[in-house]
């Protein structure tokens, strides 16, 4: 199962006190001995101070390297850790070092690899290593460690399981037609076969919200010109990115920037205002602001105070897209009378002193995330368009097989059906073992009685 050696940074490159530097495979512990004239193998697991020399001899640091004697390492294989000092010179000279004796420079993601392909982890949880890394949301990192920790693998793993058990049934009556009074009749593992569909169902059915957290919620600010959506889009980042004048007209293109409110990741979106307008540049802007809104998840409705479309026009404009929609009333500072007269629901915001900055990002929280975002709650489901295509495929394919074992009474063609849904299953978890159906089958029957 060992591999050949390789070693890489783990750390970003650059000016830092310190870097990491990884080094595994077959002849790591070989070719840790090469830079570290003192290297010891024992005991594992434990920091040993060393000098690290290149191969004229010359020192290259003084640091700490740590031993992870396969297979219980990272990668499933032999692997060692050094911790050297950080900077431009001694993380890429160590290296360097490690690859002159023996090391191959791994390709992105081969350590995680690696680490699936000696099963130390599954490739749901090597996907959420991934995202653990690329998270710029609190909420993000906190799905991923749920998916690291095998939430979500488990819950796959159980449906694998539950389907592996129809199978085995289901091989027994096609291995002995005819018995009606065989272990179990075709209709209560159609039952059976029925229920697991409706988990699978549960499960397509946190697609869109756990790609919408991995992705970030597309909030698009939209409204008539001039009524402050870029003042707003800067207020809301705490940065000037959009330009503001006080002629209308002055946002053309569509700026997106990723930020997060309340530690859930928003892809916050700047639009033109949406007008008729002779000016070319202004009309194609228009033109990205509407698709902008109808791609939104959360489109926040801007309407300066006083403006002349009142709350119903408004709501109709927006009435038919997919997202949901925030109605603000803007510029809430230029408000006289203390007691203005909008709707409750109707949110107020003032880019100039922050008023109802929070509550509209609470809003669009609830709006993107559901009623009760909380982190707490977070349940582990599904990230990537990957894992709702094979989940879709593993529904049809057990929806198929029920429509086997109930209508037509095909037990041959319900059996290929419900292996097209575990083999779904398996490619999602990254085990493919055909054999442990065929260990189910003589497992939990006494055939040959
Ligand atoms: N008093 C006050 N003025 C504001 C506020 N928000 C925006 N303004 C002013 O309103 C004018 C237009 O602001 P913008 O943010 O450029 O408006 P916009 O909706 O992006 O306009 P377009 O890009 O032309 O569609 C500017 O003069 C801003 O200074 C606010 O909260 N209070
Ligand atoms: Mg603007």
């Amino acid at each position: 199962m060992f591999s050949d050696t390789i070693a890489a940074l783990a750390t970003p490159p650059g000016r830092s006190a310190l870097a990491v530097v990884r080094l595994s495979g077959r002849d790591a512990f070989v070719v840790a001995a090469r830079v570290i004239p003192t290297f010891t193998a024992v005991p594992p697991r434990t920091a040993h101070l060393a000098a690290f020399v290149g191969g004229d001899g010359t020192l290259i640091d003084r640091g700490l390297y740590t031993v992870f004697p396969g297979p219980n390492s990272y990668t499933g294989e032999d692997l060692v850790e050094f911790s050297c000092h950080g900077g431009l010179v001694v993380p890429i000279r160590l290296v360097s070092a490690l690859l002159a004796t023996g090391a191959r420079a791994a390709l992105p993601g081969e350590f995680t690899r690696r680490a699936v392909m000696h099963g130390r982890m599954d490739l749901l949880q090597a996907e959420a290593v991934g995202d653990l890394i690329d998270a710029t949301a609190a909420a993000q990192a906190r799905q991923a460690l749920h998916q690291l920790d095998g939430g979500l693998s488990r819950r796959l793993a159980d449906l694998r399981s539950a389907l592996l058990d129809a199978e085995a049934l289901l091989g027994y009556d096609i291995d002995f037609p005819g018995e009606d009074d065989g272990p179990v009749k075709p209709a209560r593992i159609a039952a059976r076969i029925q229920e697991i569909r409706e988990q699978v169902a549960r499960l397509l059915a946190t697609a869109p919200a756990g790609e919408r957290l991995r992705a970030g919620a597309l909030v698009v600010l939209a409204g008539p010109p001039n009524v402050g959506k870029s003042s707003l889009f800067n207020a809301l980042l705490g940065a000037d990115r959009a330009i503001v004048t006080a002629s209308p007209g002055t946002t053309r293109d569509a700026i997106e920037a990723h930020t997060t409110f309340l530690g859930w990741p928003i892809r916050l979106v700047d639009t033109a205002g949406l007008r008729e307008s002779a000016d070319e540049a202004e009309q194609l802007g228009v033109g990205f602001s509407r698709r902008y809104v109808e791609a939104a998840e959360v489109v926040v409705a801007c309407e300066a105070e006083g403006g002349e479309a009142g709350k119903r026009g408004r709501e109709s404009e927006f009435e038919s897209l997919s997202g949901s929609v925030i109605l603000v009333q803007t510029k809430a500072d230029l408000s006289t009378s203390p007691r203005p007269r909008v709707p409750a629901s109707l949110l107020r915001t003032s880019s100039l002193t922050g008023e109802g900055l929070d509550l509209l990002k609470e809003a669009v929280v609830r709006a993107a995330f559901g009623a009760h975002a909380s982190m707490a709650d977070l349940e582990p489901g599904l990230t990537r368009e990957r894992h709702r295509i094979s989940l879709t495929r593993a529904r049809d394919a057990l929806r198929e097989a029920e429509a086997q074992l109930t209508d037509d009474r095909e037990p041959v063609l319900a059996a290929h059906h419900l292996r097209e849904a575990a083999r779904a299953l398996e490619e999602l978890i990254g085990v493919v073992d055909v054999e442990e159906v065929l260990g189910r089958v003589f497992g939990s029957f006494c055939v040959g009685k």
